[in-house]
């Protein structure tokens, strides 16, 4: 309860301060529990329709059978991407959040169990977040490798407008670089950008169409 005016805003901001840092020791736990097996746990970030299934699908062409490769798909509602996934030829598990639009830890936690029940080793668990550009980043999941993607269609402006979301990114990938000629989109300034808000990041360029970029992601990734 808030002193000066009686309103419950104090009690919003413990009970979020709470929910983030419990949120983030079931986090640290699934990064323990993936590096017992030397597994690299990586969660993809973007607006609904950037390209995340399309640039797994293409990964996995490309890394099995060399790796192992297991895959946590969040959606609102249907497994389609997790079928996707497994029409390829890798594990896959879904999460449907029945509305939530992002996911958190413990969902992550109970699907490394699903999919550790499949298999018992895995060189690399992706993570697909939830279609969402915002919520999903307030939420570490214990990843070792965070990777925010913008795809071409959606414009270059997209990294000035949700920095919080690159903030803590490993990796910002450019998709559907294909499809340049087709948009005014600016990668020069949506690199400056990203690269303003937070100058660590890797950005690559992908399509995942063509394969352009792929081998330089499969790098990034540490394959
Ligand atoms: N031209 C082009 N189209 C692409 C590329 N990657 C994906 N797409 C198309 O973009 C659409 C969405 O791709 P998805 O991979 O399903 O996108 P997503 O991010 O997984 O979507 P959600 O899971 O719904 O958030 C599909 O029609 C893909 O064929 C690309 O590199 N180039
Ligand atoms: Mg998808």
């Amino acid at each position: 309860m808030c002193d000066t005016c009686g309103c419950e805003k104090k009690r919003t901001v413990d009970l979020e301060r709470s929910l983030f840092s419990k949120n983030r020791e079931i986090g640290e736990a699934n990064r323990k529990f993936v590096e017992k097996y030397g597994t690299k746990l990586i969660n993809l970030i973007s607006a609904p329709g950037s390209g995340k299934t399309t640039l797994l699908e293409a990964t996995i062409e490309r890394l099995l059978p060399s790796y192992s490769i297991g895959v946590i798909e969040g959606d609102i509602e249907t497994e389609r991407d997790a079928e996707r996934i497994r029409r390829k030829g890798a594990e896959a598990v879904q999460i449907t959040t029945g509305g939530a639009c992002h996911l958190d830890a413990n969902l992550v936690h109970k699907a490394l169990h699903r999919l550790f029940e499949k298999r018992d080793k895995y060189d690399l668990i992706f993570i697909e977040n939830v279609g969402n550009l915002v919520c999903p980043a307030s939420f570490y999941l214990g990843e070792h490798i965070r990777c925010v993607l913008v795809s071409v269609p959606e414009g270059s402006d997209k990294p000035a407008k949700y920095p919080t979301t690159f903030k803590e990114a490993d990796i910002f990938a450019i998709t559907k670089v294909d499809l340049l000629s087709f948009f005014d989109f600016s990668i020069e300034e949506a690199r400056k950008e990203a690269k303003r808000i937070n100058p660590q990041v890797s950005v690559i360029e992908i399509s995942a169409k063509t394969g352009d970029g792929i081998e330089e992601w499969i790098k990034a990734l540490g394959f």
